[in-house]
């Protein structure tokens, strides 16, 4: 069976390493737009990172934000354009570390804004340095004996940072299987429904594979995301909502 790929996914060879999942977030993004017929309207603001290697491949219209600043500059764009789709495309990095202050305030303001967090437990761009999500014990270039979670913090999970804010939308999905790839498409596409129907702030973030600066195989990463990655963040949906709770 040959599959189509989204149109506005262009055909060109990407600069994502052999093995990343980016390429497969994209393509959940591309038939998401294109079954709500809002691929016209898909404005992304994304992140520095890995992620901002995107442009070269998709035909979206597309700004790169400041490193954990995405978030609010999405916000302007949905201002500006408030009949556009405004997604804010991050690594945890960017949305858990230096971004934290702006997820935040995004969540507590209940900002009508899609932030989709690619977490792979490093910032990877950089080199794979620990981040807010690093597994205890994971070795990267600045945890080489692992991460000691008493010397920097247990990993961050969001649910229990915004989970009892009054956002529309909060969960949890990953990319190491089809059944989970189709799990996480459904929670991408409700964010952006209720985005659209103007419910507020949503955030999906997204288990995805850093073979490279996991010195994994692609397989092994996927691997290592079901038995090491989802026991600390646990994957589902945390926060539905569809009436705002504010007074
Ligand atoms: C203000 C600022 N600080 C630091 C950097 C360097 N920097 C670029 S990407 C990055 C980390 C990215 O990690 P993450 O957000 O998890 O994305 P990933 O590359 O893992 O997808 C850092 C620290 C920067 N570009 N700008
Ligand atoms: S460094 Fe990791 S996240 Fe970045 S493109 Fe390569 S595999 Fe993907
Ligand atoms: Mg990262």
């Amino acid at each position: 069976m040959k599959y189509k790929s989204p149109e506005a996914i262009a055909k060109r060879p990407t600069l994502f390493c052999q093995g990343c999942a980016q390429g497969i977030i994209n393509r959940l993004i591309g038939e998401i737009m294109e079954e709500l017929d809002k691929v016209d309207k898909l404005i992304v603001t994304t992140d520095v990172a890995c992620g901002a290697m995107n442009v070269i491949v998709w035909d979206y219209d597309t700004i790169v934000g400041a490193h954990g600043r995405p978030l609010p500059t999405a916000l302007g764009v949905k201002k500006v354009r408030p009949d556009c789709v405004s997604l804010a495309h991050l690594g945890d990095g960017a949305a858990y570390n230096i971004g934290l202050a702006e997820t935040m305030h995004s969540a507590i303001r209940n900002d009508n804004v899609v932030a989709l967090v690619a977490n792979n437990c490093v910032f990877a761009m950089t080199g794979g340095q620990m981040s807010a999500t690093t597994l205890p014990g994971q070795r990267t270039p600045s945890t080489v004996n692992g991460r000691d979670c008493k010397a920097t913090g247990n990993p961050f999970r969001i649910e229990n940072a915004i989970g009892k804010l009054d956002i529309a939308y909060l969960a949890r999905g990953s990319v190491d299987s089809v059944k989970e790839i189709n799990k996480t498409k459904k929670m991408l596409k409700k964010a952006f429904e209720k985005h659209l129907a103007g419910e507020g702030f949503c955030l999906v973030e997204i288990l995805t594979p850093c073979p490279t600066n996991w010195g994994l195989s692609p397989l092994d990463s996927m691997k290592y995301i079901r038995e090491e990655v989802v026991p600390v963040y646990p994957l589902g949906e945390f926060v539905d909502r569809e009436e705002s709770t504010n007074a």
